[in-house]
């Protein structure tokens, strides 16, 4: 029933995983000659990145049509070969919904500009204020005004996003009854699911002005309110009539309102991706970024862990920087980046796995504007050049935090094009494919590939690693040590983020570790991760620790007298 408690999920951003026609963009008929990889490697489910028709204003977040595919990714009858080919090897494939806007190519949007249309109350459409003034004062996601002027219609519509993402009116009827219809289209098709991008946004309560924040001012009109709960409950009805899986995209959401969103009884949701994790090294803003300090992430790990029964598991996606170059060391690139895989790989949830994670792949090395695609960081350097900050500033920021960081192309091997293609890519390709690359790795039994795939096949093949409590054991200024518990099964696993060493009291039978330890006497050395198997304390009750707060190295040293 609930597969999805039990997959790896694999993100596929299919611009830049596999090329297969030499026009430097990736497509569907690649992605198919790559399943076979993605089944040796464990994966369960693949969830695409938009592969709709789209102008391509944010890669195809912005839908000109839902019920075609883009011609650059190849055609419905490709996407038909790829769902069943990967259905032939156990693979789910879920698609990305985006519902909160369309692209204004869209047929609705053309429409829309005409009042007198059956289409004229699909978006947002308001006069100004005053002489020249917008609607309201809201912010955008992009760093941008969310009001765009129509001269056709001789309004402002809506757009949360990029100029070219009108936002859907969801207090008119038939915009929910077009997407029941969208999510029936592809289900019959044979879909396992959907993730659902920026779903806690749809309903908007009202448009009114509020008080000018940072950013995203006027939030509080639409961020996980009784709207969007409703229409989700709509969905799901829809959803079960296919047994079908989502998760959400979900921003600024609070543990309480994700059960909101997904808790068992609720009927919406079955999972979400919440984003504070991904905050823990930036001031309030992603621009703002702050020394990395690792007791920070422990600390919202374990938060999250705590107060959902289930949930995803993310370190990377298409709108992050890559996670060694954020979380781990640079310096140690194998072992953190093994590090990085454990910590995905063993905690409780469905962990989603963003392509090129598992070869270690690096934030891109540009070095100017005119390298960079992503729209959010053009717009950005432009507010940021607005406000006179030098562009050596300006340039550590967009660096720093653009999306293009994980958008470059896969990187299968050493060859110009890096295997991705025999064109001139989209997107660079990082000049460090010569030594990253998946070939090399392939060769290499010690790679991260290896380790990545060796702990895939140990997750999907253990119970307790899968479905067991987590009880975290120490969340210090560089170790996390949790355990996952499931009856009388123990696996504890000890992450030292650091290039310096630390010593632990944690003990157990060395099942797995990134130095190729066989015993462990609770020396770590930099960036080292080890899983043990316990044996269980007497005096610990299962599910009882779980209530515990986290404790200090020598609260926990229950247990080790036995082990050794
Ligand atoms: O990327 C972000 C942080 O830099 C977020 O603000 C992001 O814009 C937000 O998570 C919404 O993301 C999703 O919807 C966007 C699209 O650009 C992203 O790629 C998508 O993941 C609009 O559809
Ligand atoms: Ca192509």
């Amino acid at each position: 029933m609930e597969w999805w408690r039990d997959a790896v999920i694999y993100q596929i951003y299919p611009r830049s995983f596999q090329d297969s026609n030499g026009d430097g963009i990736g497509d569907l008929p690649g992605i198919i000659s790559r399943l076979d990889y993605l089944q040796a490697l464990g994966v369960g489910a693949i969830w695409l990145s938009p592969v709709y028709k789209s102008p391509n204003a944010d890669n195809g977040y912005d839908i000109s049509d839902y019920r075609e595919i883009n011609p650059e990714y190849g055609t419905m009858e490709d996407m038909e070969r790829l769902i069943e080919e990967a259905g032939r090897r156990g693979i789910r494939i879920i698609m990305d919904l985006v519902i909160n806007h369309t692209s204004t190519d869209h047929y609705w949007f053309r429409q829309s500009r005409d009042r007198t249309s059956e289409y004229a109350d699909y978006y947002y459409w308001r006069h100004g204020e005053g002489d020249g003034g917008l609607p309201n004062n809201w912010t955008g996601f992009f760093g941008e005004d969310c009001w765009e002027f129509d001269p056709e219609r001789c309004e402002y519509y809506l757009h949360l996003f990029a100029k070219s993402q009108a936002d859907l009116n969801y207090h008119n009827p038939a915009v929910l009854e077009e997407v029941k219809d969208i999510l029936r289209f592809w289900l019959r098709k044979g879909v396992a699911g959907f993730r659902c991008d920026v779903i806690n946004i749809l309903w908007k309560d009202s448009l009114a002005s509020s008080r000018r924040k940072l950013a995203l001012t006027g939030s509080e009109h639409y961020l996980s309110l009784e709207g969007t709960h409703e229409i989700l409950r709509q969905l799901r009805e829809v959803l079960d009539e296919y047994g079908a899986f989502t998760v959400g995209e979900t921003v600024f959401v609070t543990p309480e309102q994700a059960r909101d969103l997904c808790g068992r009884d609720r009927g919406e949701l079955n999972m979400v991706f919440s984003f504070e994790h991904m905050e823990c090294d930036q001031y309030f803003l992603k621009w703002f970024k702050r020394r990395f300090q690792p007791k920070r992430l422990f600390d919202c790990l374990v938060k999250w862990q705590k107060e959902l029964e289930w949930n995803t598991i993310y370190l990377e996606n298409h709108d992050q920087p890559r996670s060694i170059s954020r979380f781990g060391s640079e310096a140690y690139w194998k072992e953190s980046g093994k590090l990085l895989g454990t910590l995905l790989l063993t905690m409780r949830g469905t962990p989603f796995l963003y392509q090129g994670e598992e070869i270690g792949m690096l934030n891109f090395d540009f070095t100017r504007m005119r390298q960079l695609n992503d729209v959010e960081s053009k717009n950005v350097e432009k507010v940021l050049r607005r406000f006179h900050l030098p562009w050596k500033l300006r340039w550590k920021i967009i660096a720093k935090t653009s999306r293009d960081n994980a958008r470059t192309p896969f990187q299968w091997s050493g060859a110009t094009g890096a295997g991705f293609t025999d064109g001139r890519p989209w997107l660079g390709i990082n000049h460090n494919s010569e030594t990253i690359n998946l070939a090399q790795q392939e060769e290499d039994r010690d790679s991260i590939l290896h380790w990545y795939r060796d702990l895939m096949a140990l997750r999907n093949g253990s119970e307790v690693l899968r479905r067991g409590e987590f009880v975290p054991l120490e969340a210090g200024k560089q170790v996390f040590a949790y355990q996952r518990v499931l009856g009388e099964e123990r696996i504890a696993v000890v992450l030292n983020f650091s290039d310096k060493p630390a010593h632990v009291s944690h003990r157990g039978e060395v099942i797995r570790s990134n130095y190729g330890r066989d015993s462990f006497d609770g020396a770590l050395s930099a960036w080292e991760a080890v899983i043990l198997k316990q044996t269980a304390s007497p005096s610990s009750t299962p599910g009882g620790p779980r209530s515990e707060t986290v404790g200090a190295i020598d609260d926990h040293a229950e247990g080790d007298a036995e082990d050794r």
